[in-house]
């Protein structure tokens, strides 16, 4: 009950996610190794801690952060506002939860979409929909790229991107563009995560596996936005920006727009049954229809 039939489920069976290996060699280049994930129990995914190399500890605190967070910004409620060398935005201090998910469908998805999502026909969650009441206040899942996209629209924000709006993976090509999805120079997600590049991870200089919903401890799963309170930063009053859910971002391999639901797009993160991952993490990459129960998203505002 809940999930949209008319949505073309064997469809999105039959390819939902992919994801890349990312591999570090030598201490300036990165290697990159594709890999196809077949869908699996959430907890037994095999992922390794994968910071990227181009963020070791040597280039940390390179960035300069020219302010912290602002009480006083003119950001939209429950938004944080994240000031850096290079950018100046509003970022939500929370995954977007099942409450906030439900105003949308009540109002039948009233924003538009994204102009290479015309194949997605609806906005409904693929499973765990409708909500129950006690879980309002987790992180909703089972929602793909253009749903997020189209959420972030409803609510007068939009799908946390790069400076010039979304930004270009390339990562096929090779070369700095490479890494704009994890880049705190250009990537929303990754400066509000990363303090504008100065930490490994929200909470920190280095990942810890206690402080927020993640690592691969039994019977792992969502948790309300929030709940750890420890788990908060790069800027203060963001929550589970590491864990409780993957979050996407508007970063995805452009390819002719036939196939544009195939398009790979990146998520950062980690979720609860993954291991505690820092800001510069490049393994989820899912395709654009994809949906999993542990991953979701959060806007940003300019
Ligand atoms: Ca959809
Ligand atoms: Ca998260």
């Amino acid at each position: 009950m809940g999930r949209d039939e008319r949505y073309l489920p064997d469809v999105v069976a039959g390819r939902r996610r992919r994801r890349l290996c990312a591999s570090a060699c030598g201490s300036a280049m990165l290697v990159f190794f594709a890999c196809t994930y077949r869908v699996a129990p959430v907890a037994s995914d095999n992922f390794g801690n994968g910071r990227d190399a181009a963020f070791d500890s040597a280039e940390l605190g390179t960035s300069d952060v020219s302010a912290e967070a602002n009480a006083f910004a003119p950001c939209p409620d429950k938004m944080v506002r994240v000031v850096t060398a290079t950018l100046d935005f509003c970022i939500d201090a929370y995954e977007v939860t099942n409450a906030d998910y439900a105003k949308f469908i009540a109002d039948n998805g009233v924003g538009g979409q994204e102009p290479r999502c015309s194949w997605n026909t609806s906005f409904v969650p693929f499973a765990n929909w409708p909500a129950r009441e006690a879980d309002s206040n987790l992180p909703v899942d089972q929602i793909d790229w253009c749903d997020a996209w189209a959420y972030c629209r409803f609510a007068g924000k939009r799908l946390c991107g790069g400076r010039d709006g979304a930004l270009d993976p390339k990562r096929r090509a090779g070369g700095s563009a490479f890494i704009e999805p994890i880049d705190p120079a250009r990537s929303h997600w990754a400066a509000a995560c990363s303090k504008g590049g100065t930490q490994q991870a929200p909470y920190g200089v280095a990942t810890r596996d206690d402080v927020c919903v993640c690592s691969l401890a039994q019977d792992p799963k969502r948790e309300a936005v929030g709940s750890r309170t420890q788990c908060v930063g790069g800027f203060d009053g963001i929550f589970d920006m590491s864990g409780n859910v993957w979050e996407w971002i508007d970063a995805c391999t452009d390819t002719a727009p036939e196939s544009a639901s195939s398009d790979e797009c990146y998520s950062l993160g980690g979720g609860f049954d993954n291991p505690c991952l820092p800001c510069f993490d490049l393994n989820g990459m899912f395709v654009r229809e994809a949906h999993e129960t542990n991953l979701g998203f959060r806007c940003c505002a300019q």
